[in-house]
């Protein structure tokens, strides 16, 4: 029976002094594991006469329950332990400065800032955005606008022009976005009602001109477009993104090879002291070209202009960003200065909604 008592005293022991998970997990073995003390004394009550077993049975499984219990306190020990000590570890101090994740920190830039308020204005009138390739076909560029070879305004165009191909077609980069109502207008049936905005680019760097600018167009195709509904469109847009309720407007005639009649928009403005107001006041300032497309546009698009017409303009967002939010260089835009997209910059979460306001 001493026996006993002192497997008790000595397994208990080390069930007491272990300070972890291994040292525990060894003093279940030596009482345990398949060559444990309490597992062969166990063993033997198997082979004990019944007076034997009676008499150091019950010992033998008192033991055995009292060993288990302790090693499960002891294991809840060590685990609340371990749970401490890592509550204690990943404590936060809520005393620190807070640091600022991206989504605070990075700035929009004005163009896309302007591009994603046009998009707003358009889409509540019921337009879709369409895009293309900056690369494209001389076709697609200039031919299918009723810019044919040879034609004068080509010339205007100061076009970049890529290296011949294998077959000796000559790409270049799109000088505006009208190749993109091309596309559109060879895949889809009327009625179209769609805005293109992006980048294109045209041999051409002064004061106010970088090679690589931004433009948004638009065009309408149906049974019934009129020259009434554009200048509709225009001047609901021009109240819009200027955030003003009445814009005085002048169309003047002009020249593209794409549209006929062609008009040129100007929007009136008053400027006093370095400040620019929109919508009144005794100086204009052009903003945008447009008018009807004209039938070899649409026909050279696989539409028929006896059943259809439509109307298109097109504006530069580099210069009326510059306007809308007082940028005092061009060039500015595209030196990828920290400091300048910091000051012009725009936060990421203020998205241009027309109910939430445009410009925040
Ligand atoms: C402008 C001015 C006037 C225009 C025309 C077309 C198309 F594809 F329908 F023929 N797209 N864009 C257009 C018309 C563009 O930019 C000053």
């Amino acid at each position: 029976m001493s026996d006993l008592a002192a497997l008790e005293r000595e397994t208990l022991a080390a069930i007491d002094a272990a300070n972890d998970e291994s040292a525990l997990e060894a003093a279940r073995v030596a009482a345990f594991g398949k060559k444990g003390a309490i597992s062969a004394l166990l063993a033997t009550l198997g082979k004990l006469s019944p007076d034997e077993r009676k008499a150091h049975g019950a010992a033998i499984n008192a033991l055995k329950d009292k060993v288990a219990q302790a090693l499960a306190a002891q294991r809840s020990v060590l685990k609340n332990a371990a749970l401490e000590a890592q509550l204690k570890r990943e404590t936060v101090d809520v005393t620190l400065p807070v640091r600022l994740v991206g989504i605070e920190t990075g700035r929009i830039h004005p163009i896309s800032q302007v591009m994603d308020e046009i998009v707003a204005i358009f889409a509540d009138m019921g337009f879709s955005v369409a895009e293309g390739p900056d690369i494209e076909t001389d076709d697609y560029n200039f031919t299918k606008l009723n810019f044919p070879p040879g034609h004068p305004a080509r010339e205007m165009h100061d076009t970049f022009f890529l290296a011949p191909d294998a077959d000796g077609e000559r790409k270049l980069l799109r000088t505006h976005t009208s190749p993109v109502q091309v596309r559109t207008m060879l895949k889809q049936k009327p009625p179209i009602r769609i805005i293109c905005p992006g980048r294109t680019y045209r041999r051409d760097a002064d004061q106010t001109h970088t090679p690589m600018f931004h433009q948004v167009e638009g065009l309408v195709v149906d049974d019934r477009a009129t020259l009434a509904n554009l200048k509709w469109v225009l001047e609901e847009f021009c109240k819009a993104f200027f955030e003003v309720p009445h814009v005085g407007m002048r169309f003047r005639p002009s020249y593209f090879p794409f549209t006929s009649p062609s008009l040129e928009v100007d929007i009136q403005c008053r400027r006093s002291g370095g400040e620019i107001r929109f919508g009144e006041g005794d100086d204009w300032l052009e903003i945008l070209g447009c008018g009807m497309v004209h039938p070899n546009v649409l026909s050279n698009c696989g539409i028929d202009p006896e059943d259809y017409q439509g109307f298109a303009w097109g504006m530069g967002l580099d210069r009326v960003a510059m306007l809308k939010y007082g940028l005092p260089d061009l060039r500015d835009f595209f030196d990828a200065d920290l400091r300048w997209i910091n000051h012009y910059g725009f936060k990421p979460l203020d998205i241009p909604t027309l109910a939430g306001g445009l410009s925040g």
